[in-house]
């Protein structure tokens, strides 16, 4: 035999194996298998089950109370494709007391006496079976053995035969995944579901949640499918290769062209899936919850549908559902709505303040306080309250206050069209004008891109990146932009208040066939501000959305755009609970580009915007029309008025 000198250098293996035949046998390990904590030293006790679904998919399962807790209790359950033991009694430190393990919101309910359950997603983390993102609900529109509903359902009727000192009372409560997962059930709900509370929810992934919103297709989603779909324990980052992610995107071109570089020669699934079904189809509509929702005849769970104003993920889910579910409510008492001041997820974390801007009070613990526990007391505990609780609860920014009512929008709360004026004004009075020139322009180039936040642009999965809190950024470093156009009402001198759904209603002409129209509301906040002296002047965001232009005429089907014909586009913007102060100004932008939050609009048609070439980007010269014909405007919904 030939040695490798580079693999056996010097004879040391040799010294080394002549060694070894005369030793002891291998000692035992030091590290004994398996090594679980002593039950006697927690404050708690913990039960790991694999829990049988009908098919025989087995999930795994955390259920954990306190020691001494007052029972029967009720149970608290979570499902989650990101890791029920991480998001239970990893979230906060290694300890003998379960409340230090487990989030900081969860003390209260611990102390109380909840027996708290979370559990894997089939084909996630440490359960069985297949992962398939955002599997639709099992129905006309999508055959499937055993969905979320299914397993919710078994998990139920499993968890109240088999946990001991059960009350018999289950509740649901989730962020965002584990919204969709807790909103999901109310289609058809184990009789023992008693409350659920879908927090920040995905509903419809193509309308306004996670992957496209009104068909502009998100890029920054890619890392989400990179995380959540190269392995089962999401244990990989995406390798972009670039600090600065706007670089990233830009060179890789379109969409296809970014994922390629991520990926090289490898799929996924689940993005390619989303990126082949470009328009609002059945694909999309079988996995639209709120449809799901809308063909319920009666909604028998209560639901407290939780929203966030300011949210980067899932800014539409949370209000639509809760709108759905309002002709479905026929107790009048089931389907309430809190909204606060928060970015995804922020109601279960601190709340004084969100991005630069402070709130008063600590309104996510008031929220938790005063509408989640006496939401779960009366359903789960059949504890009544004193007095009746009010369906809504929003947080009016701007006056900083907690407003109570019995539906969203508020009774007052009446659209009324805020016109683009020339000279950059912004008026209630529609322009009169007949003069066909009268119009706001600018140049777009898909080339240079108006960034949707200051560069450089991290990537969302590194620390302290700030995405989450990304849509409270001062805008005023984009309004200087060429490509950005602006209007600007006069300081108000009394407040005004808004209450409910955001319109752009734009007339505009574009010399490209296709387009991308985004359109921001801001509270220009005044040059000086006192209380927050790092506010003056600054440009806050109280509402965007982007709208892709081939969509202006229906979802369903993507039409080209005559180039330079004057239409209607209608850019319907999330919901906003928001008072500009006395001295403020109310300030719109419209631009073209959002990047690399969306991909870019090539500017000229092409059917599959994805796979883009590159000849395809060209600049177009955008025109906002502000005729008496034309009236382009920003629908407020103004409180008594
Ligand atoms: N926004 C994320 C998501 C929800 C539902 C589907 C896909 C992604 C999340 O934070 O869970």
């Amino acid at each position: 035999m030939v040695s490798d000198t580079r693999l056996t250098p010097s004879g040391l293996f040799q010294d080394h194996n002549t060694r070894c035949m005369s030793t002891q046998p291998e000692p035992p390990s030091d590290i004994p298998q398996p090594f679980v904590l002593d039950p006697e030293i927690l404050d708690f006790v913990q039960i790991e089950a694999m829990v049988p679904m009908r098919d025989g998919v087995k999930l795994f399962t955390i259920i954990v109370v306190k020691k001494g807790a007052r029972g029967p209790a009720p149970i608290l359950m979570t499902r989650t494709p990101y890791g029920a033991r991480k998001r239970s009694l990893e979230v906060g430190y290694s300890s003998t007391h379960l409340a230090s393990m487990m989030a900081s919101w969860e003390e209260p309910y611990l102390d109380a006496g909840y027996i708290r359950v979370h559990q894997d997603v089939r084909g996630k983390f440490e359960s069985e079976g297949v992962y398939e993102m955002m599997r639709p609900v099992n129905g006309p529109h999508a055959q499937r053995a055993v969905d979320h509903v299914t397993d919710t359902y078994d998990t139920i009727a499993w968890l109240i035969v088999n946990v001991p000192n059960n009350n018999g009372n289950v509740g649901m409560i989730g962020v965002s995944y584990g919204g969709f997962l807790s909103l999901l059930p109310v289609v058809g709900p184990h009789p023992a579901l008693k409350a659920t509370v879908p927090i920040n929810p995905m509903v419809d992934a193509w309308v306004g949640d996670d992957f496209y919103h009104n068909g502009a297709w998100r890029l920054s989603e890619l890392e989400y499918y990179y995380t959540q779909t190269t392995t089962k324990d999401n244990k990989l980052s995406p390798p972009y290769g670039s600090y600065d992610i706007y670089s990233f995107y830009i060179e890789a071109g379109s969409a296809a062209g970014a994922a390629k570089r991520m990926l090289g020669g490898q799929a996924l699934s689940a993005l390619d899936r989303y990126a082949a079904h470009p328009t609002y189809d059945d694909f999309w509509t079988s996995n639209s919850v709120d449809r799901r929702l809308a063909e319920l005849i009666e909604l028998t769970v209560p639901t407290l549908h939780v929203h966030s104003w300011f949210d980067a993920e899932d800014s539409y889910g949370a209000v639509t559902a809760y709108e759905v579910l309002k002709s479905k409510d026929h107790l009048g008492t089931l389907n309430r709505l809190a909204a606060g001041p928060w970015t995804h997820g922020q109601s279960v974390r601190t709340g004084d303040a969100t991005g630069a801007m402070k709130w008063d009070i600590e309104t996510s613990l008031w929220f938790r306080r005063n509408v989640l526990t006496p939401f779960l007391d009366e359903h789960l505990w059949g504890r009544a309250p004193a007095t009746p609780q009010p369906r809504v609860h929003t947080f009016e920014t701007g006056t900083n206050e907690w407003r109570m009512g019995e539906t969203w929008p508020p009774v007052g709360s009446q659209p009324r069209p805020l016109f683009l004026r020339e000279s950059a004004g912004l008026s209630f009075d529609r322009p009169a004008t007949q003069e066909p020139t009268s119009y706001d322009s600018y140049v777009s180039d898909p080339h240079k891109p108006v960034p949707y936040r200051m560069r450089p642009i991290p990537a969302r999965a590194r620390h302290h990146t700030g995405w989450s809190e990304w849509l409270l950024d001062d805008q005023r470093g984009f309004s200087d932009r060429p490509d950005v156009v602006t209007w600007c009402s006069a300081p108000l001198t009394e407040p005004l208040t808004v209450a409910g759904e955001v319109i752009g209603q734009l007339f505009a002409s574009t010399t490209g066939s296709d387009v991308d129209w985004i359109v921001k509301l801001i509270d220009l906040y005044p040059d000086e501000y006192p209380r927050q002296p790092e506010l003056g002047g600054y440009q806050f965001m109280i509402s965007g959305e982007v709208l892709r232009g081939r969509y202006r005429a229906g979802f369903e089907v993507a039409t080209p755009i005559p180039p330079e014909v004057v239409l209607e586009y209608r850019v319907r913007m999330p919901h906003v609970h928001h008072t500009f102060r006395r001295g403020h100004r109310i300030m719109v932008h419209v631009q073209s580009t959002w990047f690399p939050l969306y991909d870019r609009n090539p500017q000229t048609f092409v059917p599959d915007i994805y796979h883009a070439p590159a000849e395809a980007y060209a600049t177009a010269t955008q025109r906002i029309y502000r005729t008496a014909e034309f009236a382009s405007a920003i629908s407020l919904p103004i409180v008594g008025s």
